[in-house]
């Protein structure tokens, strides 16, 4: 096989001062801060339905790609040629992970039994590409929105048929998964929703979300498949509204069908800002109800109010990122995907090298950030002290539950007007800043 990007050597780490715009910087794989390489922190992953599939369309125009590996035919073929020529991607970047959906490696064919057979077929390439180059599947999924029958939703949908369709997908995606060693196992309802409530049965709908994730458990028990389900939020677009919108309605949707135990978060930016929360807002969120699972890295542009799914590279952004995560204790069997796709303009094979070396290097330099904040330990401190009353005394009566209203207003009516400090918004950001 012809190599696909010939020009293009392997991505090497040159330092700050490297003018060569294919190296890298900042990140280096194996060099270790906070206790920990890099690559095992940061846990990079290539999405394929971006990086191998997008043709770079949009509403108002047709694919600009040039993608000379391509046949641009649903063959199998083509398909597994495809799979080699992005583990060719992944060897020269030096990105340890993979996530695709079923639909993205695979072609859909007539048939489901036809599709499931080409599944298994690009599988093959993958699980030998796999074990030729050490790479890994950080997370499968199931492509639940492209095809005309979830028009109205997969699980969502009103029609049974089309349930149990989406049913047999996910089975077959997630035995796929499993097969490959896959750390995870995504759900992303784009048609999880509706776009308007005059034809809808909300209750009825998200009853029977609740039940196809219940039965996605007993599956994956069935298989012995050991990796967390994630859920990953998202407002709208496709939908008009999606179940899933932010963080904290995924967690309540969650623990209202006792699904707490099976699933985390993924995370990502565009659509946290999509939803009008910021990226650490969610963050911080998920990780307080102990589900921060995996995050999708990208970006949106503030003056678009769409899905743009840019690479990131705001350092601000990766600092507070990282910050979080950090302060989480990291992944477990999550990562970094880059769920990224470059501009309609950047046409070329090398600019897919261009925009992930800097989403990598912009998490770089976010994990170098953040643990220097955290090692200087002023962020934390303040905050440690701004909570300093509830340590002892009334405070610490409160959170361990020993007094109620009664007791709160003699304390009250004894003392007096409490004494407060400045929140030092202003200081914080100077401070953070020293960092950046
Ligand atoms: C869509 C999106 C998906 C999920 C996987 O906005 O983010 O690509 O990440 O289905
Ligand atoms: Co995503």
């Amino acid at each position: 096989m012809a190599e696909a990007f010939p020009d293009i050597p392997k991505i090497a780490y040159e330092g700050p001062k490297s003018k060569n715009p294919l190296s890298f910087k900042h990140f280096n794989a194996d060099e270790v801060v906070a206790g920990k390489k890099m690559r095992d922190h940061l846990r990079f992953g290539v999405a394929y339905w971006h990086t191998m599939r997008n043709t770079l369309s949009d509403p108002f125009g047709g694919g600009t790609a040039v993608r000379p590996w391509d046949d641009g035919t649903n063959s199998i073929e083509n398909a597994q040629n495809r799979a080699r020529i992005c583990f060719e991607f992944m060897e020269k970047l030096g990105v340890d992970y993979y996530c695709f959906h079923d639909r993205d490696v695979a072609p859909e064919c007539a048939t489901l039994a036809e599709s499931n057979k080409a599944l298994d077929a690009v599988a093959d390439v993958l699980e030998a590409e796999q074990q030729r180059t050490g790479k890994k599947l950080l997370w499968g999924t199931a492509c639940l929105f492209a095809h005309a029958r979830y028009c109205q939703g997969a699980a969502t949908s009103p029609n049974a048929g089309v349930f149990a369709y989406a049913a047999a997908q996910v089975k077959k995606a997630l035995e796929v998964t499993h097969r490959l060693g896959g750390e995870g196992y995504t759900f992303w309802g784009g048609r999880e929703g509706y776009a308007t409530l005059w034809n809808t049965n909300l209750k009825r709908e998200m009853d029977h979300l609740a039940k196809f994730l219940h039965m996605a458990v007993a599956h994956k028990k069935a298989i012995g498949f050991k990796g967390p389900f994630y859920i990953e939020p998202k407002p709208r677009e496709p939908s008009t509204h999606q179940y899933d919108s932010d963080a904290a309605a995924c967690l309540n949707f969650l623990r209202q069908y006792d699904l707490m135990e099976h699933f985390k978060l993924n995370l990502e930016t565009n659509h946290a800002t999509l939803a009008g929360h910021s990226m650490r807002h969610e963050m911080e969120v998920a990780a307080a109800a102990g589900a921060l699972g995996s995050i999708d890295a990208n970006t949106g542009d503030e003056l678009i109010g769409w899905d743009t799914d840019q690479f990131p590279t705001n350092i601000y952004l990766t600092t507070q990122i990282m910050l979080s995560l950090l302060n989480a204790g990291g992944f477990t069997t999550g990562g970094l995907n880059f769920d990224a796709k470059v501009r309609r303009e950047s046409f070329e094979p090398v600019d897919l090298f261009h925009a992930h070396i800097g989403g990598m290097d912009a998490f770089a330099r976010g994990l170098k950030i953040a643990t220097a904040i955290i090692e200087d330990g002023r962020l934390d401190g303040f905050i440690k002290q701004r909570y300093s009353t509830f340590d002892s005394g009334i405070g610490a009566q409160i959170e361990k539950g020993e007094v109620g209203f009664a007791e709160l207003e003699a304390y009250a009516l004894k003392n007096g007007e409490p004494m407060l400090g400045s929140g030092r918004q202003e200081f914080l950001e100077n401070l953070i800043n020293e960092f950046i």
